[in-house]
């Protein structure tokens, strides 16, 4: 009897999922593979269900000898431990990831003296449908909420990056990189004050108000599915504070950071340039209390950042108010800095470390930009948040745009800059 391997990444068993295993087990005894929570959402999507019943839904096919869990969307640890002599695969291999998971297969086939058969790719409009539905329920507030706190038990360091339009919310939650035998996306957005504000072309002093920064989430909702986190700014007043965690949690946002300042805010990174002022402790931390009592969902969270090292008040007094806002019931503390060099987050880190081993760390490494995620890991660090980058990346290359039509008096000199109008026709799917 030959050992027949198979994967599956998937929260619900279809006919389609049926007729596949039928036609693997004709090649032998099958067991199938149901890829892990993190490799889930790192190769496809979160999971609706948990391991333990994605596990019970495939034993429950008839034909199925065996079930494991694949820790890793490669197949190396499946040849090392298992030995199996055929891997079966849908031949549905266009996309750039599913050729590296493809070259992976070939490579240890290869090694191992195996054989990859691949079975074609059955595309029942049906079973499509049901796909994409099990997709989109993802976007709904209920499930998208408690992604975040999920995500958080899951991988040790998550990755949100910033946005602030449908556009960029499509960025976030579509791209993808291949490394070698690593694939990678972000896992998170970020809907930062500085950028929502910018886009609109307003400075970033808690001028845009909530409701039109909560048509910014709506708009990134409408076309996502993954958790964002909200760039509350200070909160605003307690009483007013109140009122928006309310609003985001109903609207299915995983998590509100609010900054420790008070009177006109201005943006972090000008530091002590301009006037900038910190909010007591016993202040911030009411505002934290009664935020929390506000909250009705279990798993929306309040992290609480702490502006200590942007206005030079010193690591001892970041420490005192990250213990201090932890009691006050803040789910996370997100310590930021604009020094160019990582140490004084790393040493916050390690510090923080010491006197609290579980309240999640938010870092954003806007202008420590050299370091790396391993090393915010090493230290700690449980959420980066790339704050800025596709803000940044748009407005050069629109201003160079504009500059090339206005030097040229015609727009054929930019053309091969920019992306081909039949891309950007069909950039975007219908329904
Ligand atoms: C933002 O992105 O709006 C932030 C981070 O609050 S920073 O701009 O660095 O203050
Ligand atoms: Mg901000």
């Amino acid at each position: 009897m030959k050992k027949v391997y198979t994967c599956f990444c998937t929260d619900i068993i279809h006919e389609g999922h049926l007729k596949f295993v039928e036609e693997a087990k004709k090649y032998g005894e099958l067991t199938v593979g149901v890829l892990a929570d993190a490799a889930m959402v790192k190769y496809n999507r979160f999971p609706s269900i948990s391991i333990e019943e994605r596990v019970e839904l495939v034993k429950g096919i008839d034909g199925v000898k065996d079930v494991i869990v694949q820790n890793e969307i490669m197949y190396d640890e499946v040849f090392r431990q298992l030995h199996p002599d055929i891997i079966i695969h849908g031949d549905n291999w266009e996309a750039e990831s599913m050729q590296a998971i493809r070259a992976n297969i070939l490579s240890l086939t290869k090694e191992y003296g195996a054989e990859l058969i691949e079975i074609p790719y059955h595309r029942d409009p049906k079973l499509t449908k049901i796909d994409k539905q099990m997709r989109e329920k993802l976007a709904m507030p209920e499930f998208r909420r408690g992604r975040l706190h999920k995500a958080l038990k899951m991988m040790p360091l998550i990755k949100a990056i910033e946005v602030h339009s449908g556009l960029t919310g499509l960025i976030a939650e579509k791209t993808m990189v291949v490394e070698g035998e690593k694939i990678d996306q972000f896992d998170a957005m970020w809907i930062s004050s500085l950028c929502d504000s910018t886009e609109k072309g307003k400075p970033d002093i808690e001028l845009v108000d909530m409701t039109s920064r909560f048509r910014t989430i709506e708009d990134v909702m409408e076309v996502t599915t993954k958790p964002i986190i909200f760039d509350g700014d200070t909160g605003g007043l307690t009483e007013h504070f109140v009122y928006t965690v309310r609003s985001l949690e109903r609207m299915g946002v995983s998590a509100v950071i609010i900054e420790d300042k008070t009177g006109l805010k201005k943006n972090s990174l000008f530091g002590t340039e301009v006037e900038q002022t910190q909010d007591s402790i016993e202040n911030f931390s009411a505002k934290i209390v009664a935020g929390k009592e506000a909250q009705l969902s279990d798993d929306f969270m309040i992290i609480a950042r702490i502006e200590s090292l942007i206005l030079d008040k010193g690591i001892d007094d970041a420490l005192k108010r990250a213990a201090a806002y932890v009691a006050a019931g803040a789910d996370g503390i997100m310590i930021h800095s604009r020094k160019k060099e990582p140490d004084e987050i790393l040493e916050f880190c390690d510090r923080f470390r010491t006197q609290d081993q579980n309240t999640p760390i938010v870092v954003v490494p806007s202008s420590y930009n050299t370091v790396t995620e391993e090393e915010l890991e090493a230290h700690g660090a449980n959420i980066c948040i790339y704050a800025n980058q596709l803000l940044r990346a748009a407005f050069p290359a629109m201003e160079n745009a504009a500059k090339s039509i206005l030097t040229h008096h015609r727009a054929a000199e930019i053309d091969s800059e920019l992306m081909s109008i039949k891309n950007i026709i069909t950039l975007i799917d219908e329904l």
